[in-house]
């Protein structure tokens, strides 16, 4: 129990430190840029889960149409007994249908919140009894081992939402990498993918008319102010979405709507009206690009599934 405890403290403190070493390093480049994965505390996971509710952000239902229509080839094309290992926060409704059918003889959800996971393993070990749940706290992007129960089982990598779109390429094809290695010869991995798409869809999907995504985006800022003591004036910041073409991603940045001035952990930072923090890239895909993508972090595509106006990508590979 005390060293449960201990581990727990020292995980928080590591975190903790990790936060603000981003945090000072990525307002202190030109231009500056912080990592999207600080936009996910409490409230900004909260909000995360709201936005992909909203009319204007298509992945999510779009994605869950494409699984509900596919789902039965996906099954044939994997086979049974496969375990599934579900990468990041399981989304109940696309996790569940993909276990209803695809006859899988274990479930092991991956993810970094061990409170998140037990809630996930505790709902679906009521919709699927006799499915062996195995729930992993682990940081997925870094080296981490499987459970030893499912050691010689065959897998099905699952790796929904587009989350693949959040990283760089390089950084995309090590992950891919570091999961095809993880999962092991013979497996396959189910991975959704965001298409290029017009500009009248994409933005509309980061900049809501209700106002989630700049919520979600200035949101960082409240946490700043909060966890690292900050002074940042919030309202001298507005939300602002923008797509690149050229590295064919959605940014958001923070914009600074005059010149302003504030303290982080005893530091001066400033910005002149007009200048923005980085805080997201969300990079879409066309459909020989996300191949290339897969092949490049070993993964060879065996079939692919899109919707009827050709939003969003859903790719089973293998090794
Ligand atoms: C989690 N990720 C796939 C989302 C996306 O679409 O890139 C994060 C997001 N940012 C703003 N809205 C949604």
């Amino acid at each position: 129990m005390l060293q449960l405890q201990n581990e727990m403290r020292s995980a928080v403190a590591d975190l903790t430190a990790a936060f603000r070493y981003d945090i000072m390093e990525g307002l202190s480049l030109a231009p500056k840029a912080i990592p999207a994965r600080w936009l996910y505390d409490r409230r900004g996971s909260a909000l995360f889960e709201a936005i992909t509710l909203l009319p204007e952000y298509y992945p999510t239902r779009t994605e869950r149409s494409i699984l509900a229509s596919a789902v039965s080839e996906i099954a044939v094309l994997a086979g049974p007994g496969r375990a599934v290992i579900e990468f990041g926060s399981g989304s109940s409704a696309k996790t569940r249908l993909l276990l209803a059918e695809t006859e899988p003889s274990a479930y092991v959800p991956i993810d970094i919140s061990g409170e998140f996971l037990r809630e996930v393993a505790a709902g679906l070990s009521h919709a699927f009894p006799g499915l062996p749940i195995y729930p992993t706290e682990a940081d997925f992007t870094c080296p981490f081992a499987l459970p030893d129960e499912i050691a010689s089982t065959a897998r099905l990598g699952f790796f929904p939402g587009s989350t693949i779109g959040n990283l760089t390429v390089p950084a995309a094809v090590d992950l891919l990498r570091a999961m095809a290695a993880t999962l092991g010869a013979g497996s396959m991995l189910l991975i959704g993918i965001d298409r290029i798409k017009d500009q009248e869809v994409l933005l509309p999907a980061y900049d809501d008319t209700q106002g989630l995504t700049a919520a979600f985006n200035l949101n960082l800022l409240h946490r700043i102010n909060r966890e690292l003591g900050g002074s940042i004036p919030l309202g001298a910041f507005r939300h602002l979405a923008r797509w690149n073409d050229a590295e064919a991603r959605i940014e958001m940045h923070l914009e600074a709507t005059r010149d302003v001035r504030f303290e982080v952990v005893g530091r001066v930072f400033s910005l002149s009206k007009g200048e923005t923090i980085h805080t997201e890239n969300s990079l879409k895909y066309g459909r020989r690009d996300a191949f290339v993508l897969l092949q490049a972090g070993g993964w060879n595509p065996v079939a692919d599934w899109t919707d009827d106006r050709g939003l969003f990508s859903v790719i089973l590979a293998e090794q």
